[in-house]
């Protein structure tokens, strides 16, 4: 298996960990963001988003290439049953989907690179209204988080006391908002499922500052 990624990539992070929860090893490619390398030619060839993470399984005839965290994550899921990442009844799993989803749909993606450079030129925003634009999506998107969460049993991870997809989902998401100086004191349910996960070695291995192109 082949995984294309970049050390400070959320998405990234959460199928580094999903490997590292199925104890899969793959074959790691870095794609510089910074460098752009994520807008060559050949790596748009892979990937016509340009995006990271990028997973390749099988060659030849059987090559099969996928791109987008959740998908990747679910193949891996189907493909590797053990141990599971989601939970075992249907309701479960729907709840366990929604959680991860409310993170990667409608907090990740206003916060990404693109959307940052883009807030720069053309739109002109300062390094304060970019500021406040990261605070303001990812405190929103944590604040329904910790009350959906608040809602379910309290347990060492999100739904239970094994890792599955919400916690996949909301570790990341926690770095990205430590990194943008966000106040997560505010969100206590999720402060100790992040706690609970960075003692664990699948989560503590994907961290971005122990990847290999960590700078
Ligand atoms: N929905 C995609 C998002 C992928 C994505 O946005 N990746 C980011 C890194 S976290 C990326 O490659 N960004 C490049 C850019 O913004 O130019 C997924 O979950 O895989």
């Amino acid at each position: 298996m082949i995984f294309y990624d970049y050390f400070r990539s959320s998405a990234g992070y959460r199928v580094r960990i999903a490997l590292n929860l199925k104890n899969i090893v793959a074959q790691r490619h870095a794609v510089s963001l910074i460098n752009n390398a994520n807008h060559h030619a050949d790596y748009m060839a892979l990937n016509p988003q340009g995006f990271v993470p990028l997973l390749i399984d099988g060659d030849g005839d059987d090559k099969f290439q996928l791109t987008q965290s959740m998908a990747i994550i679910e193949y891996l899921e189907e493909r590797f049953p053990t141990p599971a990442l989601l939970p075992r009844t249907i309701r479960e799993r729907a709840t366990a989907r929604a959680l991860a989803l409310m993170l990667a749909c409608d907090v990740h993606p206003l916060n990404n690179k693109r959307i940052l450079d883009y807030l720069s030129e053309p739109l002109k925003l300062d390094k304060e209204a970019k500021a406040a634009w990261t605070n303001k999506w990812i405190s929103d998107g944590l604040r329904a988080f910790e009350v959906q969460l608040s809602k379910l049993s309290v347990t060492a991870f999100c739904m239970g006391d094994a890792p599955g997809i919400a916690d996949i989902f909301l570790i990341p998401q926690i770095a990205s908002a430590q990194r943008f100086s966000v106040d997560v004191s505010a969100y206590p349910r999720c402060m100790a499922v992040y706690t609970e996960a960075m003692q664990h070695p699948a989560f503590d291995a994907a961290q971005p500052a122990k990847q290999t192109d960590a700078s």
